[in-house]
């Protein structure tokens, strides 16, 4: 009896001790949102089928349409600063470069400040990041991260995980979504939300599509831009602009063009390529799909116009075919959530980290206040709260999205630290579109850079546009974007408008307070940097093949 006594609590300590395991789990679950925030760099509204621009029926991105469908697209989404660096420090802190201090690419992001990741993470959520971080220094306030160095690579590129940098096999877009996959499938703890941050490389310059998709476009001839050939009046800063497809790509690295007919050899090319890193049957594969366009390109003699618009053609060609593998890869992120039940408690996000020009202006890049770069793609979904297929026009911005976030995931923003506005009730709803924001506001630093886009800020009204270019020169523009939706026509000194102008000049003094913007903040760049820097382009310009 004695024994068998001694048994019986032996069970049940056994079970109690298994129960109380289990417990926990099952009790404590904590039942707020996931958060799947994907970013692609440099994806432009135009090249999105959802937005239904004639570029991007041509070259239809199904998944990424999927979330538009499930959710809400956002017709006029913004950015603060149209570049890499920049935008990504924006969407971590909710804050203007000139607070988070990040105002241009190459600067050091000042990670002791409080940010998006480092406060989910400090409520519970468990919070990872992928892909692109370009911030110099390593990510804080992730769980778990794994980012391609600086830039990246498309083929074989290095990827750096717990301060290992370690070459990884494929291409980066695949990888990118393996690995978010894999985090979702294998690493995560299903007990707590999750936050995580899915950043491709791709469609970045120089827009090396996947192999699998090297011909996808070939036979389609995407409609240029009727801006292509432009002619500029009072626009100094568009003028002197190094961007221009036609006189600034290098044909071998941007184009893919070979030295002359036959040859694999690329033509014009100043930096280095991935074919140093890929293998030789990635190369073969790389050959095989190129050489037969490019000997084409040699036969037909294309001069003049028929050139520049050919160089049009195949950098758009390019371009989407590198989209592509972003799209299958959200498709497969999607697809994981649906067949896991996660999707109706997960807020999804597709956006890019600045728009870019497909040939407005005859332009590729960003960087400018014009529409393709200001304006960034931008859908969610998150079924319990965003009615199917809605379109939100009021006015948003990258700076939004932490305090939307925080308010997603039920967190009180830091009253004196962020300057977005959570725009959860614009998904919901319960915020009425016009009410929620009249004015946005602009300033973009990097020069003298890349392509020599002049320093300038701004803001932007639903209906009107004033740019100030205030390094190099002192010229302001004003488009009235209901008559001239593609700023061609500086009216600034138009006497139509000179009543609407001074209320836009009372505007952007009350926007810059409101956003502390100090004096300090326009600077010019020493002459001589600007001028050894046009020296540099020119030089790595070269002589065409
Ligand atoms: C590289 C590109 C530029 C691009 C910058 C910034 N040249 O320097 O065209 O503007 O990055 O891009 S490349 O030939 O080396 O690709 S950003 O998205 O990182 O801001
Ligand atoms: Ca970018």
């Amino acid at each position: 009896m004695y024994y068998l006594n001694k048994l019986l609590l032996l069970i049940f300590v056994v079970i109690a001790f298994s129960c109380r395991r289990e417990q926990p789990k099952t009790m404590v679950k904590d039942k707020r949102p996931n958060i799947l925030f994907i970013m692609a760099d440099d994806h432009a509204v135009q090249a999105i089928s959802a937005y239904n621009h004639p570029i991007g029926k041509l070259a239809s991105t199904p998944n990424i349409d999927r979330i538009a469908k499930n959710g809400a697209i956002f017709s006029h989404s913004y950015v603060t600063n149209s570049i890499c660096g920049p935008s990504r420090a924006v969407i971590l802190t909710g804050k203007h470069s000139h607070i988070n201090g990040f105002r241009q690419n190459g600067d050091r992001f000042d990670g002791s400040q409080p940010t998006l990741p480092k406060l989910l993470q400090q409520e519970g959520y468990q919070t990872a990041l992928l892909g692109k971080w370009h911030l110099h220094g390593y990510p804080e306030g992730f769980d778990h991260w794994k980012i391609i160095v600086d830039q990246g690579n498309y083929y074989n590129p290095d990827f750096i995980e717990n301060g290992d940098t370690t070459r990884v096999k494929g291409y980066a877009t695949d990888i990118i979504t393996y690995d978010a996959l894999d985090w979702l499938k294998n690493k995560r703890n299903d007990s707590v939300p999750f936050f995580l941050m899915v950043q491709h490389k791709a469609p970045h310059r120089n827009w090396m599509p996947a192999l699998r998709h090297i011909n996808k476009y070939d036979s389609v001839t995407f409609p240029l831009p009727d801006t292509y050939f432009p002619t500029y009046v009072d626009q100094q800063a568009s003028e002197e602009q190094l961007q221009t497809i036609y006189k600034d790509m290098y044909e071998g690295h941007d184009l893919k063009m070979s030295k002359k007919f036959g040859s694999t050899k690329l033509a014009h090319n100043p930096w280095k390529t991935d074919f140093e890193r890929m293998d030789l049957e990635q190369r073969k594969e790389w050959d095989a799909g190129y050489s037969a366009k490019n000997n084409v390109f040699h036969i037909s003699n294309l001069k003049g116009r028929e050139l520049d618009e050919w160089m049009g053609q195949r950098y758009l060609q390019d371009y989407m075919a590198t989209i592509a593998s972003v799209d299958e890869g959200v498709g497969e992120l999607l697809d994981y959530l649906e067949a896991a039940g996660l999707v109706e408690n997960t807020l999804v996000v597709y956006t890019s980290d600045q728009g870019f020009y497909l040939g407005e202006n005859g332009w590729f890049d960003k960087r400018f206040m014009y529409e393709p770069s200001f304006r960034t793609p931008l859908m969610m979904q998150w079924p319990k709260t965003i009615n199917p297929g809605k379109k939100i026009d009021a006015m948003v911005q990258n700076l939004d999205f932490a305090p939307t976030f925080l308010d997603v995931a039920g967190i009180q923003k830091p009253a004196e630290e962020m300057q977005g506005e959570s725009f959860k009730g614009l998904l919901d709803g319960s915020t009425s579109e016009t009410a929620f924001r009249e004015i946005i506001y602009y300033h973009y630093y990097d020069y003298p850079a890349f392509h020599m886009v002049k320093k300038h800020y701004g803001i932007r009204s639903q209906r009107y546009k004033l740019i100030h270019f205030y390094d190099d020169i002192d010229q302001w523009e004003f488009y009235d974007l209901l008559e001239d939706p593609y700023e061609q026509h500086n009216a600034i000194n138009d006497t139509r408008y000179q009543e609407v102008i001074g209320t836009m000049y009372q505007k952007l003094d009350s926007v810059q307070e409101h956003y502390k913007v100090m004096e300090k903040e326009f600077r010019a760049a020493p002459k001589e940097k600007v001028d050894n820097a046009n020296k540099l382009f020119e030089r790595l310009r070269g002589k065409g093949n």
